[in-house]
């Protein structure tokens, strides 16, 4: 199949245009010059009411959709809501994969997540590895959502011509995140627990699990980059993997953030909380022989991301 090339007069959708990673990407859009751009808040449109999305492509009728929209969560909120994280994955992306194909979308971006691949997959994981072994139990749930979503695009185009393909991001962090310490993922969660202890002069901040976890981590604007890059250059049914090629222990990711924020307490690991999968390293040479490559290293990202806690923190203060 011959990638349709976008120009910067389509019409583009994008689900989950408030969301770190789709927040980001209407950044990326915008700074390169796409003016026919479509967002709608949770308000606007119910994306699990299959009726109003199937209302909203017959009345829109979008060329390009990127769903970037899903229930999405750290560790504990993964472990804790099994069913939300499964059915409202399912439905989103369902509505938003059917509806693409009815109304003759002409090219369709999934996005899932690492945490798809078997939890003891070989490092670094390769795109064929996907369901050759049991998965992480803290969030099963949300990888077989995901999962699922692979494979609908990968029917759709098999049995109906679509041009849907997926992309699979690592762990990310960036502007926009979600700092609520029951729901936010590592980063987040550190940026803002080490911000709290500096202001209030704690002896001591706790982070949970033992530390000894590996992650890779992705700035979103990165992100952005290599979802726009393959919509405009990608249309194949294998998904392809994002990552950043580093890792870190979360313990030394810890001791990071302690400095950039500049916090000079102790650090108590809390081992009552999950480690989850012990290593999640993608192997994203595919995407990388296609010409894209990360820009923000992980140190430069996280004094991005707390000047962006920092500048949403005095804000609500003001507020
Ligand atoms: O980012 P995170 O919540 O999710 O946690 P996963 C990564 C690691 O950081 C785990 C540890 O080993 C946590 O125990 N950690 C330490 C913390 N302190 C904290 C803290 O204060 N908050 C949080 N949240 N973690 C998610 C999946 O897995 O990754 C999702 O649950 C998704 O499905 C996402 O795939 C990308 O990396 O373990």
């Amino acid at each position: 199949m011959v990638p349709e090339r976008m120009n910067k007069a389509s019409k583009i959708f994008l689900a989950g245009h408030r969301g770190l990673v789709g927040s980001a990407i209407w950044r990326e859009f915008e700074r390169q010059g796409f003016n026919n751009l479509i967002g709608r808040t949770r308000k606007e449109l119910n994306l699990l009411d299959t009726v109003a999305v199937r209302d909203f492509y017959a009345q829109e009728k979008p060329e390009y959709v990127i769903d970037a929209a899903a229930k999405v969560g750290g560790i504990l909120a993964n472990n804790s809501q099994p069913a939300a994280f499964l059915y409202e994955n399912l439905q989103i992306q369902n509505n938003l994969i059917h509806g693409a194909c009815e109304f003759g979308v002409k090219k369709l971006l999934f996005l899932g997540s690492s945490c798809i691949y078997p939890k003891h997959a070989p490092q670094p994981m390769k795109e064929e590895y996907l369901l050759t072994g049991p998965l992480e139990p803290t969030n099963e749930w949300y990888a077989v959502a995901k999962i699922a979503g692979i494979k609908m695009c990968q029917a759709f185009r098999r049995q109906h011509g679509c041009d849907f393909i997926s992309a699979m991001p690592t762990n990310m962090y960036g502007p926009n995140d979600n700092y609520d310490l029951q729901t936010s993922h590592v980063l987040p969660a550190l940026i803002r627990k080490f911000h709290e202890a500096k202001i209030n002069q704690a002896p001591s901040m706790v982070c949970w699990g033992t530390g000894s976890p590996m992650r890779e981590f992705l700035y979103s604007d990165d992100c952005a980059r290599a979802c726009i890059y393959l919509l405009e250059h990608y249309s194949e049914e294998q998904f392809i993997n994002v990552g950043s090629n580093t890792e870190v222990s979360i313990r030394e990711l810890s001791e990071v953030v302690q400095h950039v924020v500049g916090y000079e307490g102790k650090i108590i690991w809390d081992t009552s909380k999950p480690d989850g999968s012990p290593r999640k390293l993608m192997d994203s040479s595919r995407l990388f022989a296609l010409g894209w490559k990360p820009t923000v290293d992980l140190a430069t990202g996280i004094k991005l991301a707390y000047e962006d806690f920092l500048k949403r923190s005095s804000s609500a203060a003001a507020r």
